[in-house]
C-alpha cells in the first residue's frame, strides 16, 4: 500500500498517521461495521473521475442500514468527501476509495445503540488485485471447502465487515494452496461469489452470471452486463454449479479491485485454452475503457474531480 498524506475522519482531514481507534471499539470487538470500495481513474484527458461514485456511496449507506447503523453523514456529504480526499491527497493518477463506517468507543456488550458512530475515509494507490501477470494471463481458483454466509443467518447484500470472516477462510485456504482465489459456493451447492468479486462464465458465446442471491449487489458486474448488452452480447442470470464451471469456455471475475480478471484455471481444470479468453478480453478492454472516459454511454457514471 502507498501511503497518502490525508485520511478524513468524522468530517475532518486528518494526517494519514493520526487516524487512530481506541481499542475498545465496538466494531474491533463485536465485528458491525460497513464498507466500501470504490475507484478512482486516470481518465482520457488526463483528468481523475470516481467511477460510479452515486451508486457506491448508496450502497454504504444501505448497507449501514442492514446492520442497524446510523450513518451520521448524509450521502451528499460522503460524496464529497471522497471527492476532496481525492483532490487533497493529490491522487491524481487514481487510488481506490475505501470509506468505513463503525462503532466506536463507548459501550461494551452486544447491544450497540448507545455505542457512537464514526466513519473515516481513506484514498491509496493500488496496482492490480491479482496481479499484473494474472490481468493479462489469467488466474489460478480453488473452489473453497466452506459455503458462503446463507441469508438466513447473514447478510449479504450488506457490505459488512463480518462478511469478510467467511471471505478471509475461503481466501487463505486458496492461497496457501498455491491458487490466486477462492470461489464459494452457497449453501444449495451452487456459485455463489469470489471471496472479494463476481463471477462469470462463457459458454459458446453467451456470459452467465449468477444472480445476486448469495452475494454482494455487484457494482462492477452490473457495468459489465451494461458493456456486453452494448456490444450485442446475451447475458443470463442463472445458478452455475460447480461442475459447469470447469467445462466453461472461459471464465473472468468482475469487482472494483479486481476490475475484468480473466480465469485460467479452476480445481486443477485448464479454462478453456488455459489464457485469457477472446471475450474476456473484449470486456476487459470495454471497461477499461468506460473507466477512463472514452465511451460517451458511460460518462454520466464519472466525477470528475479536477
Ligand atoms: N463480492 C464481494 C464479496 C466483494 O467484496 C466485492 C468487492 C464484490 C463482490 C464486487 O463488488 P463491486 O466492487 O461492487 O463490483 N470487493 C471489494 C473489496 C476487495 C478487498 O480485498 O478489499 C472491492 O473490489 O473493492
Amino acid at each position: 500500500m502507498i501511503e497518502a498524506k490525508y485520511i478524513w475522519m468524522d468530517g475532518q482531514f486528518v494526517d494519514w498517521d493520526a487516524a487512530k481507534i481506541h481499542v475498545l471499539s465496538h466494531t474491533l470487538h463485536y465485528g458491525n461495521g460497513v464498507i466500501e470500495g470504490t475507484k478512482a481513474y486516470k481518465t482520457q484527458d488526463g483528468r481523475c473521475a470516481i467511477f460510479k461514485l452515486k451508486e457506491h456511496t448508496k450502497r454504504l449507506l444501505n448497507s449501514a442500514k442492514m446492520t442497524l447503523i446510523n450513518s451520521p453523514f448524509t450521502q451528499e456529504e460522503l460524496e464529497l468527501a471522497q471527492i476532496e480526499l481525492i483532490q487533497k491527497n493529490k491522487l491524481i493518477n487514481g487510488a481506490y476509495i475505501r470509506p468505513i463506517i463503525f462503532l466506536g468507543y463507548g459501550a461494551m456488550g452486544l447491544y450497540h445503540k448507545e455505542a457512537p458512530t464514526q466513519v473515516a475515509i481513506a484514498a491509496w494507490e493500488w496496482g492490480a488485485y491479482l496481479g499484473d501477470e494474472g490481468m493479462k494471463k489469467g488466474v489460478r481458483v480453488k473452489i473453497a471447502s466452506m459455503t458462503r454466509t446463507p441469508n438466513t443467518s447473514g447478510m449479504g447484500k450488506a457490505k459488512a465487515v463480518a462478511n469478510y470472516l467467511n471471505s478471509q477462510m475461503a481466501k487463505f485456504e486458496a492461497v496457501e494452496a498455491g491458487y490466486d482465489e477462492a470461489l464459494l459456493r452457497d449453501d444449495q451447492g451452487y456459485i455463489a461469489e469470489a471471496s472479494g468479486a463476481c463471477f462469470f462464465i462463457v459458454r459458446d458465446g453467451v456470459l452467465i452470471t449468477p444472480p445476486n442471491d448469495t452475494s454482494l449487489e455487484s457494482i462492477t458486474q452490473a457495468t459489465v452486463i451494461d458493456i456486453a448488452k452494448d456490444l450485442g452480447y446475451e447475458v443470463v442470470r442463472r445458478r452455475i454449479t460447480r461442475e459447469e464451471t470447469y467445462i466453461a469456455d472461459e471464465a473472468f471475475f468482475t469487482g472494483t479491485a479486481v476490475e475484468v480478471t480473466p480465469i485460467r484455471e479452476i480445481d486443477s481444470r485448464t479454462i478453456g485454452d488455459g489464457q485469457r479468453g477472446e471475450i474476456t478480453k473484449v470486456l476487459q478492454d470495454a471497461y477499461f475503457d468506460v473507466v477512463a472516459g472514452k465511451n460517451e454511454k458511460y460518462l454520466k457514471d464519472l466525477t470528475y474531480i479536477n
